[in-house]
C-alpha cells in the first residue's frame, strides 16, 4: 500500500501508530489480500448448512447452489440482507429516538423539547390541532402517530412515509407494491423471505429491496431525523473545525462517536457542568470533539469541533491524547477497545446492543441520562489525572481546518428569504435556469481505507465544484470534506467554477459573511440525508416535477456500511441516479447488475453506476445532471 498518496491528515496520523508500533486497518487489510472473490461478486451463500456454496460467474464449476439457488437470487438475496442490515440500524435509532421523546413528554427524561417550531410545522403536516394546545400535547399526539406506525398491524399505511413523502412518488410506490405499514413487519417479512426455502425470484427480492430502502427512507431516516429536532433543536450554520488538531494535549478530551444525539447532547451538557473539576486535576478544560455520525449532530447543533471520519478512529487514540472515547451504537470498530488498552483513555460503551472485551461498560438510559452522562463524564476526567500523572506522551498532528456545519433545510430557506422573501426558492431555481448552478450531487457516506491513498471523496467533490455543482454531504464524506478545507469561504474562491462562485458570493453576503458560502455545504450526520431529500423535494415541488426529473444526483463514493446501501435505495426509489464505489456485491448476478445500471430507469426512474476514478465519476455525474438539464429544457 502507497502511504504517500494518502491525504496529509491521513498519513500524519499513521504515521503517528506506526511510531508506536500499532498495526492498523491499512496492515490487516493488506494481509488479507487478495479478498474472496465470491464474496465480492455476491455469489456467495452461507444461508443454509448443506453451504456455503460459491458459484463461479465465468462457468466454471457449479452453476446453482446445492439447492439449486440460482447466481441472480443468490446476490438479490445477499443485497436484501444487507439492505435489511442498514434499515434495521437506522429503525433502530428512531425508535429509541422516538422512546425518549415520550419518555421526555411524560416527565421520566430530563431532555426539553428544544424545536418548538419544528413541532408545530410536523402538526401541519399531520393534521394535529395546535391552536391553543400546550406543545407538549402536540408532541404527544405526533408521538402516539409515530408509536401507531411500529404496532399497527392493519396493514393501513404507514403514517410518516404517507404523510412525509411527495405524493407524486407515492402514486409510483402504490403502484409497485412498494408502499408499507409497520417496519418491524417488514424487517421480519424480507428475513423470512430470505432464509432457506423460501424466496428465489431475484426480481421480487430486488422490490424487496427498494421496499426496505423505502422504509430506511421515511422511518430510518426522516421519523428519526424529526423527532430529534423536536428534542434537540433544528441546527443552524455555524464555524467549527474539522481534522485531528481539534485535540488539546491540556484539556480532558472526549471523543463522542456513533450516532445516537440522545447519549452525546448529555455528555455535552455535563461536560461543561464538570468544568470545575477538570480544572481541579489540572486541566485547561474539558474538550468534546466528535467522532463519525455523532460528531455531525453535535457540530450541526453546537458547532462542536469534528476529530475524525470512521477510518480514523483507530488512528486518533493512538495520539493518547483522547482521555475517554465514548461511544453508543453503529460503526463502532471493535479494535478501538484494544488501541484505548495501550494508553490511560477509557473507552467507554453505553448501549447494550454494543458490547466489546475490554471497553468499560456504563448502561446509558434516558431515563437515567443526567446520572449516566455524569459517570462518563468523571471517568474522562479520572483518565486525564492518570495521563497526566503519568506523563504519558501525546502525539498531536497540528492539523486542521475552518468548516461551517449545520445546513438544515429551515436554515437554508431562511437565508434564502432574505434574496425573497415572498418566494425564497426562485433565487435557486433562477440561477439553475440559468446555468450558474448546473446541479446539485448529495455526497454522502463513509470513508473507506481501499480509497483513502487516492484521496476518492475529496478529488471527486473537487472535480464537481469545478463544473459549478453545489455538493451537499452527510456523515464520513462530511467530515473528509472538512478536514480537506472544503467547508469554508476559501475553497468556494480556490475551486469553483465562475457560476457557482457567484451564486455562493450572494449567499454569503445575504448571510453577512465576509466572503462567499462555502461550496461543500454540512447538512449533518447519515440520518440527516433525509434534510437533502427535503430540500430535493421542496424544490421539485416548487417547480412542478417529481423529485427524480431534477438536475441531482446521489454518489456514495467510499462505500464501507449496510445502512449506505439502503440509504442509496432510498434515492432510488424517488428516482435520484446514485454513483457508488466500490461495486456493491452483485456483479455475479448479471440480471441483478442490469437491473441496477440499466432498467431500474424504467422502473423508477434512475440508475446505478459504479466508477472508482474519482474524475471519472464526477463527469458521469455532470453528464447525468446535464441530461436532466436537458430534459427540463435548460
Ligand atoms: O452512519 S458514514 S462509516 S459513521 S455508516 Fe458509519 Fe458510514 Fe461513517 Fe455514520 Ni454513516
Amino acid at each position: 500500500m502507497n502511504d504517500t498518496t494518502l491525504p496529509v491528515i491521513e498519513r500524519a496520523l499513521l504515521q503517528v501508530a506506526r511510531d508506536q508500533g500499532f498495526a492498523t486497518a491499512r496492515e490487516r487489510l493488506e494481509v488479507m489480500s487478495p479478498q474472496c472473490g465470491f464474496g465480492e461478486l455476491g455469489t456467495c451463500c452461507r444461508i443454509c448448512y448443506m453451504g456455503p456454496c460459491r458459484i463461479d460467474p465465468f462457468g466454471n464449476g457449479p452453476k446453482t447452489g446445492i439447492c439449486g439457488l440460482t447466481p441472480d437470487a443468490m446476490v438479490a438475496r445477499n443485497l436484501l440482507r444487507d439492505t435489511v442490515g442498514g434499515t434495521a440500524s437506522h429503525v433502530g435509532h428512531a425508535r429509541h429516538v422516538l422512546l425518549a421523546l415520550r419518555d421526555t413528554l411524560d416527565g421520566k427524561a430530563p431532555y426539553q423539547i428544544k424545536g418548538v417550531d419544528k413541532a408545530l410545522a410536523l402538526a401541519k403536516k399531520f393534521e394535529v390541532p395546535t391552536e391553543g394546545r400546550d406543545i407538549k400535547d402536540v408532541c404527544r399526539d405526533l408521538v402516539n402517530i409515530a408509536l401507531e406506525d411500529f404496532g399497527r398491524q392493519d396493514e393501513a399505511p404507514n403514517n410518516w412515509v404517507s404523510k412525509r413523502a411527495p405524493l407524486v412518488e407515492q402514486e409510483l410506490w402504490k403502484k409497485l407494491g412498494l408502499m408499507y405499514s409497520n417496519p418491524h413487519n417488514e424487517i421480519e417479512t424480507a428475513m423470512h423471505a430470505t432464509s432457506m426455502g423460501n424466496d428465489a425470484d431475484p426480481m421480487s427480492m430486488m422490490m424487496r429491496v427498494l421496499k426496505m430502502s423505502l422504509i430506511d427512507g421515511w422511518t430510518g431516516l426522516t421519523l428519526c431525523v424529526d423527532l430529534q429536532d423536536i428534542l434537540f433543536g433544528v441546527p443552524e450554520p455555524a464555524v467549527t473545525e474539522a481534522a485531528v488538531g481539534v485535540l488539546e494535549e491540556h484539556s480532558v478530551n472526549i471523543a463522542a462517536h456513533g450516532h445516537n444525539p440522545v447519549l452525546s447532547e448529555k455528555v455535552l451538557e455535563w461536560a461543561a457542568k464538570l468544568e470545575g473539576e477538570a480544572r481541579a486535576v489540572g486541566a485547561e478544560g474539558i474538550n468534546v470533539v466528535g467522532v463519525c455520525c455523532t460528531g455531525n449532530e453535535l457540530s450541526m447543533r453546537h458547532g462542536v469541533r469534528l476529530a475524525a471520519h470512521n477510518s480514523q478512529t483507530e488512528l486518533i487514540l493512538a495520539t493518547g491524547a483522547v482521555d475517554a472515547m465514548v461511544v453508543d451504537i453503529q460503526c463502532i470498530w471493535p479494535q478501538l477497545a484494544q488501541v484505548a488498552k495501550c494508553f490511560e483513555t477509557a473507552f467507554i460503551t453505553t448501549d447494550d446492543m454494543v458490547r466489546i472485551p475490554d471497553a468499560m461498560h456504563i448502561p446509558f438510559e434516558p431515563v437515567h441520562a443526567d446520572e449516566n452522562a455524569r459517570k462518563i463524564v468523571e471517568q474522562a476526567i479520572a483518565a486525564f489525572r492518570r495521563r497526566k500523572a503519568k506523563q504519558q506522551p501525546v502525539h498531536i498532528p497540528q492539523l486542521k481546518s475552518t468548516a461551517v456545519a449545520g445546513f438544515s433545510v429551515e436554515a437554508i430557506i431562511d437565508l434564502l428569504r432574505k434574496l425573497d422573501a415572498e418566494d425564497p426558492l426562485k433565487p435557486v431555481l433562477d440561477n439553475v435556469a440559468n446555468g450558474n448552478l448546473f446541479g446539485f450531487v448529495g455526497v454522502v457516506g463513509c470513508s473507506s481505507i481501499k480509497f483513502r491513498d487516492k484521496a476518492m471523496t475529496e478529488e471527486m467533490v473537487k472535480h464537481l465544484l469545478r463544473q459549478n455543482v453545489l455538493v451537499l454531504t452527510t456523515g464520513c464524506t462530511a467530515h473528509i470534506c472538512g478536514q480537506e478545507g472544503l467547508m469554508n469561504s476559501e475553497a468556494t474562491l480556490r475551486y469553483c467554477g465562475d457560476g457557482l462562485k457567484a451564486v455562493l458570493t450572494v449567499l454569503g453576503r445575504a448571510m453577512g459573511l465576509d466572503g462567499p458560502l462555502p461550496p461543500v455545504w454540512h447538512m449533518g450526520a447519515c440520518v440527516d440525508n433525509s434534510r437533502i431529500v427535503d430540500l430535493m423535494v421542496a424544490l421539485a415541488e416548487r417547480l412542478g416535477v417529481k423529485v427524480g426529473q431534477l438536475p441531482a444526483v446521489g454518489s456514495a463514493p467510499e462505500l464501507v456500511q449496510e445502512k449506505a446501501m439502503s440509504i442509496g435505495g432510498s434515492f432510488l426509489a424517488l428516482g435520484v441516479s446514485c454513483h457508488i464505489a466500490p461495486a456493491p456485491r452483485i456483479l455475479g448476478g448479471p440480471m441483478v447488475t442490469q437491473l441496477l445500471t440499466r432498467d431500474l430507469k424504467d422502473v423508477t426512474g434512475a440508475v446505478v453506476q459504479v466508477e472508482l476514478d474519482a474524475k471519472a465519476a464526477a463527469d458521469w455525474m455532470v453528464g447525468h445532471i446535464a441530461e436532466k438539464r436537458a430534459a427540463l429544457g435548460l
